[in-house]
């Protein structure tokens, strides 16, 4: 009797075993090609750390390196010369979320996402005030612009006429002028053609999945916004289900684009939903994208999606391709994927 007891614990254990291996952790996934930050996000789970500290060590990385110009200090100026950043840090244990929009003169926007998150019961702190916070939390304030984001804005605005800029029926015609602008009367409600053209240069953001050798998922997002972006505008990055989302009972996702446009369907959220449903990654991300281009069909942007088991995938809109980067215990080395994108 007792021998079968023994037996048939070390069959639950062997098939535990089984079920544990199956799954492909830890793994840490981030968009576009920031290796780096994803070299980085798995050092820290191969040591054993946890899939939070991946996530924000990843993406500290961008903003230390400005990846693409696109995230950090020093890029995408506002129309003021400005760059401000949005981050986001979201826990799939405990289902938390931190996060900071246009926040100002603080260069670790992810890590202050994070003391958001840990430091206070609040989720979101924006602005003048998110950077009062980070001051206190011992952040250091210093400008974020750069001679390159101070040319960048010169050119825009003393060559170019301000173009492309972000406003619509207002006058003088912003396709044409700078402002100040104020309200046009009797203008037609529909949208026009957009002047801005939203491109992998005037738009990326990090966006980061991992999941920790104790299976706990997180995610996480650090941008620099739109460049030329109307001053405190946010976009989609900080925003929970938008830019990122985790569930441990699920997996997690992260998306990247015209964030003004992505912030209206929560792309992030529903991927991680479609994955509930039983979808795979791959098909998730893929729903997620077309949902958004069902009502805007030149949007570009794309979402990467990981399953709680380590499955991935990733989808994409309005490029040819869009590449993504991988690091899991199945290679030695981080691998850049690409995918074909939907349009
Ligand atoms: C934004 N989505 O602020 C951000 C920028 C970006 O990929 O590309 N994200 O719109």
């Amino acid at each position: 009797m007792k021998y079968i007891f023994f037996i048939g614990l070390l069959n639950i254990f062997l098939i535990g075993q089984a079920i544990c291996d199956d799954k492909n952790i830890p793994i840490a996934i981030t968009t576009w090609w920031f290796y780096n930050a994803t070299i980085k996000a798995w050092d820290v789970l191969k040591e054993g750390g946890t899939a939070l500290d991946a996530i924000e060590q990843g993406a500290t990385v961008c903003e230390v390196q400005q990846c693409d110009g696109t995230v950090g200090y020093g890029g995408s100026p506002d129309e003021d010369g400005e760059t401000t950043l949005d981050a986001l840090i979201m826990d799939g244990k405990t289902m938390n979320v931190g996060a900071v929009g246009a926040l100002r003169r603080i260069k670790s926007a992810i890590s202050v996402a994070r003391h958001v998150m840990e430091r206070t019961k609040h989720s979101f702190l924006v602005g003048e005030l998110a950077t009062q916070f980070a001051v206190q939390m011992g952040f250091k304030e210093e400008p974020l612009t750069t001679q390159q984001s101070k040319q960048m804005w010169m050119k825009w605005h003393n060559e170019d006429n301000c173009q492309p800029n972000f406003w619509m029926n207002v006058k003088p015609d912003p396709s044409k002028y700078c402002g100040p602008y104020s309200t046009l009367d009797n203008f037609r409600r529909e949208s026009p053609a957009s002047n801005v053209k939203v491109d992998r240069y005037n738009h990326d953001t990090i966006g980061m999945v991992a999941i920790d050798g104790n299976g706990d998922v997180a995610a996480g997002t650090s941008t620099n916004g739109a460049r030329f972006k109307i001053p405190g505008r946010i976009g989609d990055s900080p925003i929970p289900g938008s830019g990122a989302y985790a569930d441990n009972s699920v997996g997690g996702a992260a998306a990247t684009g015209d964030g003004d446009v992505m912030l209206r369907f929560l792309p992030s959220f529903l991927a991680v939903e479609e994955m509930r449903r039983g979808a795979t990654p791959t098909d998730a991300a893929r729903t997620a994208v077309l949902r958004i281009a069902a009502h805007y069909e030149d949007f570009m942007g794309a979402v990467v999606a990981l399953k709680n088991d380590g499955q991935y995938g990733a989808a994409c809109h309005g490029m040819d391709t869009f590449p993504f980067v991988v690091q899991d215990n199945t290679k030695e080395s981080f691998r850049v994927e690409t995918v074909q994108c939907l349009k």
